[in-house]
């Protein structure tokens, strides 16, 4: 029987990727993020390109009431979820405490932090119920160190960390493991979000160097997946070769 991974924010990036090698790796796919015509667009490629059976969730993580009201939307049979991979998320904006937009903060606060909670809340008792399951939290090179003007962001990702580390414990009892991915730069539409649609900004934040693709996350999340029962691998960190921490990049001129 094929194994159910639900990947949320899976219409771009990071989550789109995983979406692909999952599929590709015999996993049952619920597809969730806000943008329909995407989730749409994304089940047709899986099913063409290796016969993927999907199901689509169109929701928004910051509001409690529509996880919920989707998530239960579910049959028996697709609650029962073995992998939950909590990757939607965002920067927004970038700038000192004393300056920042407080909508800015509030979105990021939202989505990275309390929607990730929301959807844990939900699909965890399923897992424990059955005694089983996996779930991966994308955290950050964000989650392990601060940079000035992205402080809000680095918090939410700290807290992805904490919340992460709590759960692993927590979950013991029900043999449900938790890690975490914490990547460093990835080309994604991560930027563009960051910086408002100022492309030239977003573009210039990868300007002589090789980012990490999604898809070297995804192979990462892969190989997680499918470790033996007894083995849970907690917290990886994983950055571009030519990224040494938020702050040291080497870049060809
Ligand atoms: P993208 O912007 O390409 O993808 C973000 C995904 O999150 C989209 O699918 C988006 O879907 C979804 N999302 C955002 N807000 C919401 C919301 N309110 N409700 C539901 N879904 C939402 O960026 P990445 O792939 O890079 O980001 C994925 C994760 O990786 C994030 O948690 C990010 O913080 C993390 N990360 C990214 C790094 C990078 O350099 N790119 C590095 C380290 C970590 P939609 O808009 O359709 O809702
Ligand atoms: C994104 C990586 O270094 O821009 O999570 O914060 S970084």
């Amino acid at each position: 029987m094929s194994k159910i991974a639900l990947i949320t924010g899976a219409t771009s990036g990071i989550g789109a990727a995983s979406s692909h090698l999952l599929a590709a790796n015999g996993f049952d796919l619920i597809l969730t993020g806000r943008r329909n015509k995407r989730l749409v667009e994304l089940e047709r490629e899986l099913a063409s390109k290796y016969k993927a059976k999907c199901l689509l969730l169109c929701f928004d993580v910051t509001k409690p009431e529509q996880v919920q009201s989707s998530l239960e939307s579910l049959t028996e049979n697709w609650k029962a979820i073995d992998v939950l991979i909590n990757n939607a998320g965002l920067a927004v904006g970038m700038d000192t405490v004393d300056n920042g937009e407080i909508e800015d903060w509030e979105r990021m606060i939202d989505t990275n932090v309390k929607g990730l909670l929301y959807v844990t809340r939900t699909v965890t008792p399923w897992m424990k119920q059955r005694k089983s399951g996996h779930i991966i939290n994308i955290s950050s090179l964000a989650g392990k160190e601060a940079y000035p003007m992205g402080g809000v962001y680095c918090g939410t990702k700290h807290a992805v960390q904490a919340i992460s580390h709590a759960m692993r414990i927590e979950l013991l009892p029900f043999s449900i493991k938790v890690g975490t991915v914490a990547p460093g730069m990835v080309d994604t539409e991560f930027s563009h979000v960051r910086f408002k649609g100022d492309v030239a900004r977003a573009k210039s934040v990868y300007n002589g160097l090789i980012p990490l693709s999604p898809a070297d996350v995804a192979e990462t999340i892969l190989f997680l997946i499918t470790r033996p029962a007894h083995v849970n691998i907690d917290d990886v960190l994983i950055m571009p070769t030519a990224q040494g921490s938020a702050r040291d990049v080497f870049r060809i001129q």
